[in-house]
């Protein structure tokens, strides 16, 4: 008796999104040995953290594909992109990052719509809602940047900036979610 409860179509996407988080966790962790070694450990800490938070989204697509029968095809993750050129620069790679993996989320969405496969629709809204968080804590660390100097920041700007990331927790809770799900 066949028990896959997913389309091919829908398993093979899964299984993309499941190594593009996977690539995601690596991105976080190269950025981080990065920042470690120029000295900013408040930083290298703070990407180290997401680098986790990235391997368990993965973990998360990968039980979802189980769970629903299916097969997971753990394949090899393709390697992190160059190292960024400034702390300025890091943090614009990974908004960018966070803005494309968006993009893949929502290719999934549609495609689980178009197969009224409502369980994968209902199951990727979890990460819908975490784009959300992940690209306003990467704009709101932009901005913060941005005052102080952007790609111009002083030595004391950065090193201030450094030592805050250390206690910066790697999520947010964007206001909507404190009215409506955790008033
Ligand atoms: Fe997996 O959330 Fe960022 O990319």
């Amino acid at each position: 008796m066949n028990t896959n409860r997913l389309s091919k179509t829908i398993a093979a996407a899964l299984n993309v999104q499941m190594t593009k988080e996977a690539h995601a966790s690596q991105i976080y962790l190269s950025y981080a040995a990065w920042a470690g070694r120029q000295g900013f450990g408040g930083i290298a800490n703070f990407l180290f953290r997401h680098a986790q938070e990235e391997r368990n989204h993965m973990m998360k697509i990968l039980e979802y594909i189980l769970k629903r029968g299916a097969e997971v095809k753990v394949i090899a993750i393709p390697a992190p992109l160059e190292n960024p050129a400034s702390i300025n620069n890091c943090f614009e790679k990974i908004f960018g990052h966070e803005v494309d993996n968006t993009k893949a989320v929502y290719k999934l969405v549609k495609l689980s719509q178009e197969e009224e496969d409502w369980a994968t629709w209902n199951f990727m809204q979890w990460f819908v809602k975490e784009q959300v968080e992940e690209e306003t804590l990467a704009m709101n660390l932009l901005d913060k940047m941005k005052i102080a100097g952007g790609e111009k920041m002083s030595s004391n700007a950065l090193y201030s900036f450094d030592r805050d990331m250390e206690k910066t927790s790697d999520e947010v809770r964007p206001a909507q979610d404190v009215t409506t799900v955790n008033p």
